[in-house]
């Protein structure tokens, strides 16, 4: 489960759809491992307690490192070593007898914060997808031991006649267990004033586990990457919190560098005539012909002030652009509403049009005329209909009307500016 690669659907499930067990690790389902892991445990060979993973810094660096991991398909070597450590059996008398011990692993809490990220999701996906029959009860939501624990305990009261043992609403626990309750609760307590005074310390930790280990900074956007002068190609780019996504970066000195590419079609190998949910997820390779994700466009657009450029090559093979000072994609509740103007640049202004236009797709019609842009000129910001459509079939030639009605390719590039 460790070393893994991205789930894929086997041949046992290959009737289900397995893409949602893909997606980026989100914050909620970190924050539920970290708020599941046990206090006051033995640590692995990182010595990091689950104590001090408990606050907000720590959930927001694990939400790094775990994402990165996933992406990578690797995992740090320490959390793959365990510390095998051996416990002397409650109730043994003779501790030279090697019997009368058990061996128990201990690996890194990080590690198993992962482990339970990925766990819950496998096991949510069973579920949903009831691929387990209801005979499984083993290690499963609702059906766990105390399951049959507490079955048993009630058969047992049933016939019991020492009253005090079996509690009104607590039927499994007794007086005893619940002062010992009680006091790993304050004991707790005490431990996180510790963690409190710890914090700083434990920060820069994770900060020095998540550069040298994973071998990752989180970038943004293409923009970022200028500062490392890295060279064109794909990265893995994080336009906020809440996940991850491919895109290509033009890192060419002649473009000035920075550019994350959101869309782009030159060979047709890649249908653009696509549903809404398609537009917003994004589609393609980002290798060759791709659409970013209205929502990843839109995280972007609206965390900075972005720039703008499409690049577009005409049936006579000249070359265009059209740089807009202001680009700006608007949430999914706006339907992705356009917000564009700043005009300069050789292939004329035919967004213009589009301003403050929402997005339509072939399932979605949000345009202004009254029969569906998309049919014939791509999905697009359209408004009655259009003065460009560079989503449209690239063998009836891209549509920027102030430039060339069939131009043979497009690039859309966004830059951060501030
Ligand atoms: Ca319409």
């Amino acid at each position: 489960m460790i070393s893994n690669v991205k789930f894929s659907a086997i041949r046992m499930f290959a009737a289900y759809d397995v893409t949602t067990l893909n997606d980026p690790i989100s914050r909620e389902e970190i924050i539920k491992a970290v708020e599941s892991a046990k206090v006051r445990t033995a640590t692995g060979f990182d010595k990091i307690p689950a104590e001090v993973l408990k606050n907000p810094t720590a959930v927001e660096l694990l939400f790094v490192i775990c994402n990165g991991c996933f992406e990578l398909g690797k995992v740090p070597e320490q959390w793959t070593t365990g510390i095998i450590n051996l416990i002397f059996k409650t109730g043994s008398d003779d501790r030279k007898n090697p019997m009368n011990y058990r061996g128990i692993t201990l690996v890194s809490v990080p590690s198993k914060i992962y482990c339970h990220v990925l766990n819950s999701r496998l096991n949510e996906w069973m579920e949903a997808n009831k691929t387990l029959c209801d005979e499984q009860n083993s290690f499963r939501e609702k059906r766990s031991c105390e399951e049959h624990i507490h079955t048993f305990n009630k058969r047992i009261c049933k016939h019991c006649s020492i009253t005090g043992i079996c509690l009104k609403e607590h039927h499994f626990k007794t007086v005893k267990e619940l002062k010992k309750d009680t006091q790993a609760i304050l004991n707790s307590l005490s431990v996180y004033k510790e963690v409190v005074k710890m914090n700083r310390q434990v920060t820069n930790d994770i900060k020095w586990i998540m550069k040298g280990i994973c071998g990752m900074s989180v970038v943004k956007d293409c923009t970022d990457f200028q500062k490392t002068k890295q060279k064109s190609g794909v990265y893995t780019i994080y336009p906020d919190k809440s996940g991850s996504v491919k895109a290509y970066c033009d890192m060419a000195p002649e473009t000035g560098g920075g550019w994350t590419i959101i869309q782009r079609r030159y060979d047709g190998s890649v249908n653009f005539q696509r549903t809404w949910s398609e537009y917003e997820n994004g589609f393609g390779n980002a290798n060759g012909e791709y659409w970013l994700g209205n929502k990843y466009i839109h995280r972007l657009t609206s965390s900075g002030t972005y720039e703008l450029k499409v690049v577009l090559i005409s049936s006579s093979k000249t070359k265009g652009f059209a740089l807009y000072k202001t680009f700006v994609v608007g949430d999914a509740a706006s339907k992705y509403t356009l917000t564009v103007g700043g005009y300069s640049g050789n292939a004329g202004d035919s967004l213009a049009y589009h301003n403050n236009m929402q997005f339509s797709t072939t399932d979605q019609d949000n345009d202004k005329s009254s029969s569906k842009c998309v049919t014939n000129f791509g999905p697009w910001w359209h408004n009655d209909c259009n003065k460009s459509g560079l989503n449209k079939k690239l063998s009836t030639g891209l549509y920027w009307f102030a430039f060339d009605q069939k131009c043979s390719k497009s690039v859309m590039m966004i830059r951060r500016i501030y």
